[in-house]
């Protein structure tokens, strides 16, 4: 089927410009200045609204077992709610855990998603055992297998966590085959000591999950997996989930070495708070208790993680979409912070929240796109195919209506969640249409889609990258 969307502005990271875009099948096939496209096929009428690239979640976690239960979402809802929200890629964390053989555990991943994605899909690697075999893995996984970065945690001893020795490891394979080290930059065994202080003392709310994760043990983390990245001979590191003022100055740092170290962060980051959301009364704050954690507002994190944003410090804004309901879930944690499963879900509204950075004037149009589009496809090896409106690009496209309106609610939403992170939340603008490689698969909030349209897709290695 070929389609004609008409009248609509196309931006892109380098700027915006009114352009009829024509679909063929799954792909884009040209732009051309309004008006002078074909007449004799279906149209889209776009007037008045922003013609974006489908947005690319390269951050999330669907029926992830984590904290004594599973990540709500499977890969059905999960994606059907990205959809919907204006995300037609997401990269999900496929998880080796200490004593798996990695292949096993890939193909158990690719179990759990194949057949149920409304959206494509890609995957990162959690290394959660480096040890020879795995190392081995790591170069299949780059050669045959289109996985192109690997997850290591500085957190959570005796769950993800590798030492010193092993993420120096793992680096130097990364280093030699061009694939990506992805961090969880926390130092876990000092965060344990801060814990259970904290337990002993009777300190046992929410808000005490963030207070036992002081930024300074964020930015020691990332500054020694930075430190260790160089000695791997620079090999390329990724800072994900940043949240705090301190871990960023270290991300400045190396960028501004010239250092192959690149970072993202979250809209949970750039909006709430450990005092406003983490530090609700009752236990109502475990619907925010993530890891890294929501930060104190009274400190100038959010501000520096907008102006991180704006000068490429920060490349990229994901969602670490890791939804756990309150009921039978985050309840696991009632009268010990510590069993709280970690993580916020989010996956549908990563484009209106950053949209909304736009309207108050934090973050460009064309950064907007940048960040939740190109630079996650360009980061991750899916570009051109993703991140861009270009002839020869999969027609994964947005329909974005700057006058609409949209309200953030678990009575609306489509993510599996008994609670919104966001309840209430008011945006000024909202997502209109969504193709997924040509096919609509929402129009004006109705979704349209299937569980099955969705494609696993192999991933090069990252475009940022001598
Ligand atoms: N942090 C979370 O909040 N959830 C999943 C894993 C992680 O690192
Ligand atoms: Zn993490
Ligand atoms: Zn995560």
């Amino acid at each position: 089927m070929t389609t004609l969307i008409k009248g609509g502005l196309v931006i892109g990271p380098t700027g915006a410009h009114h352009a009829d875009v024509l679909v063929d099948g799954e792909t884009i096939a040209a732009l051309y200045a309004p008006g002078r496209g074909p007449s004799d096929v279906e149209t889209i009428d776009a007037t008045g609204k922003y013609v974006i690239p489908g947005a690319i979640d390269a951050h999330t976690h669907m029926q992830l077992p984590f904290g004594g239960t599973e990540a709500s979402d499977t890969f059905d809802t999960g994606t059907r709610a990205a959809a919907i929200g204006g995300t037609t890629t997401i990269i999900d964390f496929a998880v080796q855990r200490y004593g798996e053989v990695v292949h096993d555990s890939l193909a158990a991943w690719h179990a759990k998603a194949d057949g149920n994605c409304h959206i494509d899909y890609a995957f990162h690697m959690i290394l959660g055992g480096v040890d020879d075999e795995s190392l081995k893995a790591m170069d299949r996984l780059v050669t045959d297998e289109g996985i192109s970065s690997f997850k290591l945690f500085m957190a959570y001893p005796g769950v993800f966590y590798s030492d010193d020795g092993q993420i120096l490891r793992a680096m130097q394979k990364a280093r030699a085959n061009g694939s990506m080290i992805m961090m969880h930059a926390e130092n876990g065994p000092a965060i344990d000591v801060l814990v259970q202080q904290a337990l002993q003392r009777g300190e046992t709310d929410p808000v005490f999950h963030g207070l036992t994760r002081p930024q300074e043990l964020e930015a020691e983390a990332t500054s020694r997996a930075i430190w260790l990245a160089a000695v791997a001979s620079d090999c390329p590191l990724y800072i994900v989930h940043l949240s705090a003022s301190k871990a960023l100055e270290q991300v400045k740092a190396a960028r501004d070495l010239g250092r192959n170290v690149f970072a993202e962060t979250c809209p949970q980051y750039l909006y709430l708070t450990l005092e406003d959301q983490l530090g609700a009364p009752g236990f109502e704050g475990a619907k925010w208790v993530c890891s890294t954690p929501l930060r104190s507002g009274k400190e100038s994190h959010r501000a520096d993680l907008w102006q991180g944003l704006r000068t490429n410090d920060l490349s990229v804004v994901s969602t670490d979409h890791c939804p756990f309901c309150m009921k039978d879930q985050k309840e696991l944690g009632l009268g010990d912070f510590s069993k709280i499963p970690n993580g916020i879900g989010g996956v549908e509204h990563r484009v209106d929240l950053l949209y909304q950075g736009v309207v108050d004037g934090k973050l460009s149009l064309a950064r907007w796109v940048e960040t939740i589009a190109t630079t996650p496809a360009r980061m991750f090896g899916l570009y051109p195919k993703k991140g861009v409106i270009a002839p020869g690009s999969d027609a994964d496209i947005v329909i974005y209506d700057p006058h609409a309106r949209t309200r953030i609610s678990v009575e609306t939403h489509h993510m599996n969640m008994d609670h919104s992170a966001w309840e209430g939340w008011e945006i000024d603008g909202g997502v209109d249409t969504v193709l997924s490689r040509g096919t609509v698969v929402a129009r004006g909030g109705t979704y349209t889609g299937r569980a099955g349209h969705g494609r696993f897709v192999k991933r090069g290695l990252s475009d940022y990258l001598l």
